[in-house]
């Protein structure tokens, strides 16, 4: 008998996404952009989902040999469920690639992170010449930090040593431990890490490589001079 794998029988509709429609139409926006024997860097999030399942109905239909390098054991899921083979920087380098965003701003500086797979993102989008970042209206801002917090992905054994580092150099309004749930214990990274999410009264083109400097700190959330192009409606 053949083996069927439980996990790809039931439909993935990647549940409660808000601004879906806007999403959905960046997600064909970018897959009309894969080309045959494209090495793809695949990002995290509800519109990095959507434009894994657009590519995958199009790679399917068109018999594309395409490569994918996903920046989270979620997007290697959705790569495998809509049968894109995955493949890792070890292996390949990304032709270009494409990924989401909590803001940005109107010099393309992003925050990242909101799924806590900065690191790999970071690494990704580092790796390629161009990433499309895919954005709904509510992701503009035009002050960075407006929104959203900044978040930190730091060594378990480092959280108040970077919480102190945080406090004498950079001026937090706060510093908070990203928890699963309100009572429960910390939200712990793919790469074994917590994340601190920190709210900035400012956010100088320094700050991305002073928060690296602190022993402790893996990654950040703070994407500044990049390789990217903002897909927009
Ligand atoms: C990833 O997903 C993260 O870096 C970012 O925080 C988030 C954006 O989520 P969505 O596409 O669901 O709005 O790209």
């Amino acid at each position: 008998m053949k083996w069927k794998n439980p996990l790809f029988e039931s439909p993935l509709d990647f549940g409660d996404i808000s601004n879906r429609s806007e999403k959905e139409k960046l997600a064909e926006a970018v897959s009309s952009k894969v080309k045959d024997g494209d090495v793809i860097g695949v990002g995290s999030g509800s519109t990095a989902m959507l434009a894994i399942k657009a590519i995958g109905e199009r790679v399917n239909r068109e018999k594309l040999q395409v490569k994918a390098v996903p920046t989270s054991k979620e997007a290697a899921f959705t790569c495998a469920y809509y049968g894109i083979p995955v493949s890792s920087l070890t292996e390949v380098k990304p032709d270009w690639g494409f990924d989401g965003a909590d803001e940005v701003d109107s010099n393309k500086r992003l925050i990242k992170g909101r799924g806590g797979a900065m690191f790999m993102e970071k690494l990704v989008i580092a790796s390629s010449p161009k990433t499309y970042i895919l954005v709904d209206q509510s992701k503009f801002v035009s002050r960075l930090g407006e929104k959203a917090e900044v978040p930190i992905e730091v060594d378990p054994r480092a959280i108040h040593l970077v919480e102190e580092q945080l406090i004498e150099h950079c001026e937090p309004t706060y510093v908070h431990l990203r928890k699963a749930a309100a009572k429960d214990g910390p939200v712990i990274t793919e790469a074994g890490n917590v994340i601190l999410d920190v709210r900035f009264p400012d956010i100088p083109h320094t700050m991305e490589k002073q928060l690296k400097s602190f022993p402790g700190v893996v990654e950040t959330g703070l994407f500044i001079g990049y390789s990217v192009e903002i897909l927009y409606l």
